[in-house]
């Protein structure tokens, strides 16, 4: 029987201590950075009561989520929620997964400041493993003085906001445990404003089960994985042994303002042993391909043209039930990680070539000089979406386009 997952989220300012000593004001959703993390199953409702008590306006985004248009949290579909109003939001959860909450209200700002939370959708045939944990991949970019930076000058329009502080769960590079002997699913979630993140375990094999919009077919082998801004994977990490100390880290990645040192963003220890009785299946679910090999685009986006021609762009209503096969070209000299709100789709080709595996997705890096297709259907929600760049600063800028789903 499918519940109602009712949740009050209080939006409020705090005292942010991401490091013993060192804090910030920041914004939470009751009080806690992430905010609480939201459960469900597949098929249930969630209601949330959004009160805001925040000095400034905000709304809620269901990222992932197949909402219906109303409550998608955007200006294009609700006045934004005022200081001391409340608004709330209600939708079913069709599909198992990892989807994350954040402000959709002077996002550069409010999520930089901590306005994000999980939101997490089970299924029971989710694989068995020894332990969850969700991990939200940030940053912080303080002043010299340790102040968090003033927001939005010129340097930051063009290349995003990153700053020197590396956060895990709202923490500077904590210590994660873990028993010695167990595999757990990690469920990441890049909540960072622009910061990528070549996810390495200190070298280790781990093994990546989902994406954005949940499982893949099947499992596959890996050492590193690339989260941009508002990507999720998930992954079956472990074994280790007894005592090991592993970093978690990012890997330099150039996405085209230099390449980055490696960066640690946490630190695993590994403790004395626990049974285990995880077990990834070889096959997780099934998923059918939305388009043949070579089918081709019926519309292309200019990456360069979305992100000159600034706001209030508007383009070409999709009809439900109308396969979107859609070439997103990146002319420009820096990788944009294209977001969808509302639908899943599925990676056709990157610069041609076929993509390692099939996946559902919401959100995916276009590398600079490259071009990537999507395939997507608009299932019966018609109304006002959106599609923009998730590095949060070109979104501002006006890297983003309104489109209507009608009937
Ligand atoms: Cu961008």
């Amino acid at each position: 029987m499918p519940d109602l997952v009712a949740v009050e989220l209080d939006a409020q300012e705090i005292t942010w201590e991401f490091a013993p000593g060192r804090s910030i004001p920041g914004f939470a959703f009751n009080g806690e950075i992430p905010g609480p993390t939201i459960e469900a199953s597949v098929g249930d409702t969630i209601e949330v009561r959004l009160r805001n008590n925040l000095p400034q306006p905000t709304t809620i985004h269901w990222h992932g989520v197949r909402v219906p248009a109303a409550m998608d949290g955007t200006e294009a579909v609700q006045p934004p929620v005022g200081p001391g109003e409340t608004f709330e939001y209600r939708f079913e959860v069709p599909d198992a997964g990892t989807y994350w909450y954040h402000s959709h209200t002077n996002e550069t700002e409010q999520l930089e400041r901590g306005l994000y939370g999980a939101l997490i959708v089970r299924d029971p045939s989710d694989p068995n493993l020894d332990a969850e944990r969700i991990l939200h991949l940030d940053d912080l970019k303080l002043d010299p003085h340790g102040d968090l930076a003033p927001f939005g000058d010129e340097h930051e329009h063009h290349a995003g906001r990153e700053g020197d502080v590396r956060l895990l769960n709202g923490r500077q590079e904590p210590d994660l445990d873990i028993p010695a002997g167990t595999v757990e699913r990690w469920r990441i979630i890049d909540t960072a404003n622009t910061r990528f993140v070549r996810l390495s375990i200190g070298g280790r094999p781990f093994t990546i089960i989902g994406t954005d919009g949940g499982l893949l077919p099947q499992p596959v082998s890996a050492t590193e994985v690339l989260l941009t801004p508002g990507e999720r994977v998930d992954l079956a990490v472990g074994p280790f042994e007894e005592r090991e100390s592993i970093e978690l880290e990012a890997l330099p990645y150039d996405r085209g303002k230099g390449e980055t040192p490696r960066e640690r963003f946490a630190t695993l220890q590994v403790g004395s042993p626990a049974a285990s009785s995880a077990q990834v299946p070889e096959t997780l679910r099934h998923i059918d391909p939305l388009v043949e090999e070579g089918a081709e685009p019926n519309r292309t986006i200019s990456l360069k043209a979305l992100m000159h021609e600034g706001h209030h762009q508007r383009a070409e209503p999709v009809r439900v039930g109308d396969l979107q096969v859609w070439d997103l070209v990146n002319e420009t000299g820096q990788d944009h990680p294209f977001h969808l709100h509302g639908f899943f789709f599925q990676i056709v080709q990157e610069n041609g070539a076929m993509p390692p595996f099939l996946a559902w997705k919401d959100t995916v890096n276009v590398p600079r000089k490259s071009q990537t297709r999507i395939a997507w259907l608009p299932d019966d929600r018609p109304g006002e979406w959106m599609y923009h760049c998730h590095i949060l600063e070109h979104h501002a800028m006006g890297m983003m386009a309104h489109f209507e789903a009608v009937r």
